[in-house]
């Protein structure tokens, strides 16, 4: 992963922090995006102090077309040839039902899940195709296999994500990019506290009596993915707790 420049959406926290850490212990030098710039400073500092990597940070709200296509057009020469995208950024509100859930929180979600996503392939991935070289990794998710209850609009943009890689990988048949599509189950991450709307205490009891995945445990397939051999495409992964079968069935031993 020596001088390769890996780009992550969604870096300040969770998983897309976790990648961070992980590519730059490996030598990958890192553009770190989110709306985050204190969290994406300090995280900036933390990797330089550690690794002999170099760290860039562009903020700007996936969700925005204009201002990643300004931020992304604008990265100065040494920083234009990305090897990696890490499509991270992702979120999930609410557990209503589909016929009474609130609308801008459809918004966010769709808006930064699908639309986020879509952005930063558009702009990064003409430049990989002219280098002949590049690897996509979204992160989608098991909620994409099939849908849930509560979860109707999150499932559906993680199905998105799982046509959007395979799309991708589709129109890149004749090039030598990857496309990778990492599907995480249960992770413990501020991820449900985001979607219990900042109820820490009925995020905390989702993960009771069970043994969920870390974010490191996520970042680990990333990084299996990304460090396969050029001629080995991984297309998906997924990676779940031990204690877990699908996104409904999870076995939770009795406190
Ligand atoms: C996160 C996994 O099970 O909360 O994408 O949908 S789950």
């Amino acid at each position: 992963m020596q001088n390769k420049i890996v780009f992550i959406s969604g870096a300040s926290s969770g998983i897309g922090e976790a990648c961070a850490k992980l590519f730059a212990s490996h030598g990958a030098n890192i553009i770190l995006n989110s709306r985050n710039v204190a969290k994406l400073a300090s995280l900036k500092c933390e990797l330089e102090s550690k690794y002999k990597v170099q760290v860039l940070i562009i903020a700007f709200d996936v969700r925005d077309s204009e201002a990643a296509r300004s931020s992304i057009e604008s990265l100065a020469p040494e920083w234009q040839n990305i090897d990696i995208l890490i499509n991270n950024a992702g979120l999930v509100i609410g557990v209503d039902k589909e016929f009474d859930g609130d609308i801008d929180e459809w918004n966010t979600m769709i808006d930064t899940n699908i639309k986020g996503l879509l952005y930063l392939t558009r702009y990064i991935v003409p430049e990989m195709i002219n280098r002949n070289k590049g690897h996509i990794i979204n992160i989608g998710s098991i909620a994409g296999e099939a849908a849930y209850p509560g979860g109707s609009i999150y499932c559906a943009t993680k199905s998105a994500v799982k046509a959007l890689s395979d799309g991708l990988r589709i129109d890149l048949v004749d090039t030598p990019l990857r496309v990778t599509n990492i599907k995480p189950g249960m992770v413990e991450t501020n991820f449900s506290v985001i979607r219990f709307r900042g109820n820490k205490e009925t995020a905390d009891n989702l993960y009771k009596g069970m043994q969920p995945l870390t974010a490191e445990d996520v970042a680990d397939s990333v990084y299996f993915a990304a460090s396969a051999p050029s001629h080995v495409q991984i297309a998906e992964i997924l990676v779940m707790p031990t204690c877990q079968a699908t996104a409904t069935i999870v076995h939770k031993h009795s406190l």
